[in-house]
């Protein structure tokens, strides 16, 4: 297990071991294991890492991204969703347990997230309030709910290359922006654009290769259902056909590359973690 892995892992434990036992404990433990990437708590944690700071003590703050977006693949595989029945390698939250449960864990994850930042013991209050501000207006009815909004609308409907981008932005994007910013703001940057640029790319890079690995992969590799093409949504890849979608993935890497030579973040551990992202293959 790497230290990453293991503090990680510590972290979760920390969290549940502050619940009374019940159905709902074991259903919360069940959604955050499994082979999550944990792209969300690494991105924040080794931007914190490359600009000088410990990344020990941010560790909680990291899972209240990880919650978040664990959150939200629970609803979203629920039956009034995708209706998903494979998630992170096995049964998704509904299947496991049931429909009642799996709402309730996603309303406790979400909700927990808010506490774990507010309690933290080494940030500033002026931190917090930049943290809660980002977070909820990254998922919130301007950011990743409503784009989600958009993705159940606009199954089996014709929708413009304009209108997928900023549907894949609002849905992906927005979270692994606030991923970024919270490195940002632990390391008490001062200026957030160029983080913002670097992260619109990735947001929508990460929904592109998604896109291109439900074409490409089988079910079994990516550990989770293929349900867009079984519910026939439109997606980049659908949009422009293999060959231009592969293009444009390239396009983005370029842009990704660019930005970390900007923020000069080139050979550092946050550049290392891009750079996997870039060559995922599940
Ligand atoms: C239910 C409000 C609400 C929103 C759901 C994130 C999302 C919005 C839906 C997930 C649908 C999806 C498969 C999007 C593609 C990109 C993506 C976010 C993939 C899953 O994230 P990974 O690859 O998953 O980081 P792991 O399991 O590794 O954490």
């Amino acid at each position: 297990m790497t230290k990453f892995n293991e503090l990680f892992e510590q972290s979760i434990q920390n969290y549940l071991n502050k619940f009374p036992d019940s159905s709902l404990k074991k259903a919360i433990a069940y959604a955050l294991s499994g082979t999550g990437k944990r792209l969300r708590p690494q991105l924040m944690l080794s931007l914190i890492a490359s600009r000088g700071l410990s990344p020990e003590s941010f560790y909680s703050l990291a899972l209240a991204l990880e919650c978040v977006h664990t959150y939200s693949l629970v609803h979203d595989d629920l039956p009034a969703m995708d209706d998903d029945s494979m998630r992170r390698g096995k049964p998704t939250v509904h299947i496991a347990f049931d429909e009642a449960t799996a709402i309730l864990v996603g309303d406790a994850l979400l909700t927990d997230a808010f506490s774990l930042i507010s309690e933290h013991t080494s940030l500033s209050p002026d931190q917090k309030v930049q943290l809660i501000t980002t977070l909820s207006n990254a998922i919130g009815s301007r950011g990743m709910v409503l784009g989600q909004v958009l993705d159940i609308a606009s199954e089996g409907k014709n929708v413009s290359l304009n209108e997928l981008e900023e549907m894949n932005q609002l849905k992906t994007g927005k979270l692994l922006e606030a991923s970024i910013l919270f490195g940002a703001i632990v390391a008490n940057e001062s200026s957030f654009e160029d983080y913002k640029m670097l992260a619109h790319h990735l947001g929508l890079l990460y929904q592109l290769q998604d896109d291109l690995l439900e074409t490409l992969e089988e079910a079994t590799v990516l550990g989770k259902s293929k349900s867009d093409t079984v519910r026939n949504k439109p997606t980049t890849v659908t949009y422009l056909g293999l060959e231009k979608a592969q293009e444009l993935e390239k396009d983005y890497h370029q842009k990704i590359r660019q930005s970390l030579f900007k923020l000069d973040l080139e050979h550092t551990l946050f550049s290392t973690l891009i750079e996997t992202i870039i060559q995922r293959s599940y």
